[in-house]
């Protein structure tokens, strides 16, 4: 998402940075720390002109240049000597406290933010998220420590707050999809949704089928036909019988995967099958997130044993079409994709045109029907927060 808030470019070596950075409320109080940080850092940071000016949002900015920063991506990364720090990741937030555990040693640090790290973020409320990859080193206390610098993010959920992006995990890999063959009911409509959200963020989803021990998976054949022949990992297990916990395995193994499904397909069952030392609570409405109404929306990464890390919070279940249009949707259906050229129109909605590539290619099996149903379900649901004021924010998907 582009911000309009700020702007900066690369200079040659990369170290300076023209910077505009955001004033919040308490700026003086800010400021100060800024000059306190920097003394501290042994950093000089130039005033180049302290004019303030007004963006079209409204908000105040100071401009200054900064030394020791370059930009990757939309990010800014400060330069620090990694030899003199640590390497770990960012597992949750537990009040005020930030846990990061160890590369080397998944020893787990409470840690603090350098500030002026809240400085460069984009957004004040994403300074540090979880999942993220950081340099820190210890002080204080031996399971202490500050964060000195966050590495660029790939593979980001958020939800939209207010219009604005509030990012509940970073570096995510994959997402696995669970749905229940039966007890909550299959329901393929509510994987087609996920799939377009992991889309949508660009995260590889797999797709696995729950308690198979309580169906014939013949039923739902169509269905599983019709994700694989889209090009998805479908998986179907049973925590009973122990069929797919293998397969699942070796899917997770080394991977940050995000756990997304309605609450009693067996998700947590699951991730205990893969790995018994996770020792998670099942048939549990609360799960895994933390008591206090500091870290109820706040996800949790939680290691593998054989290396790898997954994350199961119920903020990451009900992802949301928040930034995306409802004319952008079918984009996100990738065996549509090859066919939509063939729409008479631009802005074919797949629905009551003539001409259209898409409805052609389901009449003649190269779609198969069931997505395409499920895309116009989709189309017409409007508990989605589709990128559109007028429809408002999203409910919870049922
Ligand atoms: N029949 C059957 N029941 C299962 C299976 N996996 C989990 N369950 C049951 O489904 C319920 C919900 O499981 P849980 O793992 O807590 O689901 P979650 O809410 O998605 O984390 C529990 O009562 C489990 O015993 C399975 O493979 N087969
Ligand atoms: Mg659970
Ligand atoms: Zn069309």
């Amino acid at each position: 998402m582009a911000d309009k808030g700020r702007k900066y470019h690369r200079s040659g070596e990369g170290r300076k940075v023209r910077v505009d950075l955001r004033r919040n409320k308490q700026n003086r109080a800010r400021q100060q720390n800024l000059t306190h940080d920097l003394m501290n850092d042994k950093e000089s940071a130039e005033d180049v002109s302290l004019s303030e000016r007004v963006t079209a949002r409204g908000d105040l900015f100071r401009r200054r240049t900064m030394v020791g920063v370059r930009a990757e991506g939309d990010q800014l990364v400060r330069d620090v000597d990694p030899s003199t720090c640590r390497t770990g990741r960012v597992s949750s937030f537990i009040g005020l406290h930030i846990m990061v555990r160890d590369d080397e040693t998944g020893v787990e640090y409470s840690c603090s933010v350098r500030g002026i790290l809240r400085s460069l973020a984009r957004d004040a409320r994403n300074v540090v998220v979880t999942g993220d990859r950081v340099l820190f080193r210890q002080e204080g206390d031996a399971s202490q420590g500050v964060i000195e610098r966050v590495e660029p993010r790939h593979g980001i959920l958020s939800r939209g707050s207010h219009g604005r992006e509030h990012i509940l995990v970073a570096n995510i890999d994959q997402v696995l999809i669970v749905a229940s063959a039966a007890d909550p009911e299959f329901k393929p409509q509510l994987i087609d949704r996920y799939l377009v959200c992991a889309e949508v963020r660009e995260i590889q989803p797999i797709i696995c089928i729950s308690k198979v021990d309580l169906l014939d998976t013949r039923l739902l054949l169509p269905n599983i036909q019709a994700f694989g022949r889209a090009g998805y990992n479908v998986v179907l297990a049973s925590t009973k019988t122990g069929q797919g916990i293998e397969q699942l395995k070796q899917l997770l193994k080394g991977r940050q995967t995000a756990v997304s499904g309605q609450s009693g397909v067996g998700k947590s069952s699951l991730l205990n099958a893969i790995d018994p030392e996770l020792g998670l609570k099942t048939a549990d409405v609360s799960d895994w997130t933390h008591k206090g109404t500091h870290t109820t929306r706040r996800a949790r990464l939680v290691p593998l044993s054989y290396g790898g890390w997954v994350c199961d919070t119920p903020g990451i279940r009900q992802f949301e079409l928040w930034d995306i249009s409802l004319e952008e949707v079918d984009g996100y259906y990738i065996e549509f994709r090859p066919f939509v050229p063939y729409c008479r129109f631009q802005d074919c909605t797949h629905t009551h045109e003539d001409h259209c590539g898409i409805k052609l290619a389901v009449e003649n099996g190269l779609i198969p029907r069931v997505r395409y149903q499920s895309y116009l379900r989709l189309r017409e649901d409007d508990t989605w927060a589709w990128k559109n004021p007028a429809r408002g924010h999203a409910k919870q998907p049922q």
